[in-house]
């Protein structure tokens, strides 16, 4: 019996479910894009020292190089070989950065393209990353090796060979989305190549996936590769530990595919989480922050320990699948800080910042011609990343939100709050709210039009804390706004509707 706890203890401690995040780290960042030497300096510079659990990294696996239009961000999506080799660095530069984020507690989530091989209209030839040859056509990739036999050709039942109705499951997962050739994984060799991709990057020390386009993955193929993953690499984790395993699984409740299905496997992206916050911080639909009270399970959510949530991702920023135009990003710097500072204080799912590059987005009839285009290049070789000391922001066409100050104090927020309950919860009727987490952390939001300025319940000890909202502390005085706390754990905030940045947030390792 005892026996029998402690292993359902260990299973719940090591299973998929866990990121393995150490140091009680508690939200990862995706760096789209972006090189594997950077990444490695990243950990070591800026993501280690201030609290940062994880690092999603663009699909690493040779690719179609795409000319029309040039070398897009999505070309990452059309795997060609699983040779660790793209963009972004080869394998050699892969396994440094593996190393030196590892090294500082800093984990890799690799976005792995495992439902489909590249376009197949993509021409044959030897246009890819690595060199290796592939022909679409006749279904032929070498380097991995698939052929005819490998794909979902014979078994998808729609006219065109295309998914060309989500209402169809059998479509959404036998036939090829948006024209990517179709994995049969149904097969055991399928299966067998995509684990031994996998465990490749496990032995050099990942600590978990983001599984592309999960949902035209049938679960139980899903669970049979999943079977065949080694624990983590004991170098770096405790024995016994399973791959982190969250499937992008776009599940706005609409379609006869659910998130839910996924659950076994792992977590899943909760796709409603951006979408109705977004919603509710620009005001549409007459949505107000007063509603958030309940926000997660409440909102229809899944299970907040099955959860993977973000403001945005790559695809919703830039106006790509699931969405719509309330998602809010960094071309909405103000709502877009509060949405994240919201998630990040909040308790439910588990967390990822978004950290972009910039594109010059073009309207044309309300769609954005640019979406294509990709990370910032010379001659198609992908720019460094360059830090601007002053404000530790970054150059070269390099968002960097997870460097705005508000977003990283929020990512230490959290931290700081880790383990706490959702408390002290107080709103106006309106879009001014507030919550505790515990006697850890609060936080103060004014969405309204007119000033905040209110006695609230915080639930932490009295005493002088510094705003990490607008400003940090130093040593032991505060760069920003100051709130006292008093005996009775009450203090006394006033927030402009005007102000840049309309929220406060305070925490005990903010204290003066
Ligand atoms: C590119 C070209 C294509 C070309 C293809 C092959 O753009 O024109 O045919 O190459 O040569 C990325 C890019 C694609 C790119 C691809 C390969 O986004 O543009 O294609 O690389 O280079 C579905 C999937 C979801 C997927 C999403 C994009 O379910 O898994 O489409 N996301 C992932 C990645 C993404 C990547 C891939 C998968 C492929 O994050 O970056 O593609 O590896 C509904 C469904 C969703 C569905 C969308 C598609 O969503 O529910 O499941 O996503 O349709 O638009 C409302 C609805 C919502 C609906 C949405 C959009 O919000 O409520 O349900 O509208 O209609």
């Amino acid at each position: 019996m005892r026996l029998l706890m402690l292993l359902s203890v260990l299973e719940v401690c090591w299973a998929q479910y866990n990121p393995h995040t150490r140091y009680g780290q508690t939200s990862i960042v995706h760096l789209f894009e972006w090189r594997w030497d950077d990444i490695a300096l990243e950990c070591e510079r800026y993501l280690a020292p201030n609290g940062f659990g994880g690092v999603q990294v663009s699909p690493p696996t040779e690719n179609a190089v795409i000319n029309n239009p040039q070398r897009p961000w999505w070309e990452r999506y059309q795997p060609i070989s699983y040779k660790i080799c793209s963009r972004s660095g080869n394998e050699h530069e892969f396994r440094e950065m593996v190393k030196r984020c590892n090294s500082v507690g800093v984990n890799i989530y690799v976005d792995a393209v495992v439902n489909h091989m590249c376009g197949k209209d993509v021409s044959a030839g030897i246009s890819s990353t690595c060199g290796s040859y592939y022909n679409p056509g006749l279904r032929d990739f070498p380097a991995v090796p698939y052929s005819g036999w490998d794909f979902n050709d014979g078994k998808c039942k729609s006219r065109s060979g295309e998914i060309e109705s989500y209402n169809d499951i059998y479509q959404v997962r036998d036939c090829r989305l948006s024209g990517l050739l179709d994995l049969a994984l149904g097969k055991d060799y399928v299966r067998s190549t995509i684990a031994a991709y996998l465990n490749h990057l496990i032995s050099i020390g990942v600590a978990g996936f983001r599984i592309d386009a999960s949902k035209h993955i049938w679960p139980g193929d899903m669970k049979a590769f999943l079977d065949k993953l080694n624990n983590l690499n004991t170098h770096w984790f405790p024995e016994g530990s399973r791959p982190f395993i969250y499937q992008e699984v776009i599940d706005l409740g609409h379609e006869p595919i659910k998130s839910s299905e996924y659950f076994g496997n792992g977590r899943v992206t909760e796709f409603k989480y951006g979408t109705k916050l977004g919603t509710v911080l620009r005001k549409w639909n007459g949505e107000k922050m007063a509603y958030l009270k309940n926000w997660g399970e409440g909102w229809s959510f899944m299970p907040s320990d099955r959860a993977l949530v973000f403001v945005d991702n790559h695809n919703n920023q830039r106006g790509h699948a699931a969405g719509g135009p309330s998602i809010l990003t960094f071309w909405d710097a103000r709502l877009y800080k509060m949405a994240v500072g919201f998630m990040l204080a909040h308790p439910y799912g588990f967390p990822r910042v978004m950290s972009s590059f910039k594109w010059p987005r073009y309207f044309e009839n309300g769609k954005d011609i640019n979406d294509w285009v990709g990370p910032p290049n010379d001659n198609g070789v992908i720019k460094r990343v360059t830090t601007i000391n002053t404000d530790s922001t970054c150059g070269n066409g390099w968002v960097c939100e997870h460097r705005w100050h508000q977003i990283r104090n929020m990512v230490i927020f959290r931290n700081v709050v880790n383990g706490q309950g959702f408390t002290n919860w107080w709103d106006n009727g309106s879009n001014q709210v507030a919550f505790g987490r515990g006697n850890r952390g609060f936080i103060v939001f004014n969405n309204d039009d007119w000033a905040l300025s209110s006695n609230l319940q915080t639930g932490l000890p009295a005493g002088t804390y510094c705003d990490v909202i607008s400003g940090d502390k130093n040593d032991d005085h505060c760069t920003g706004s100051e709130i006292y706390v008093g005996s009775d754990g009450r203090a006394h905030f006033s927030i402009s509707n005007t102000a840049e940045d309309p929220f406060i947030a305070i925490h005990v390792d903010a204290k003066l």
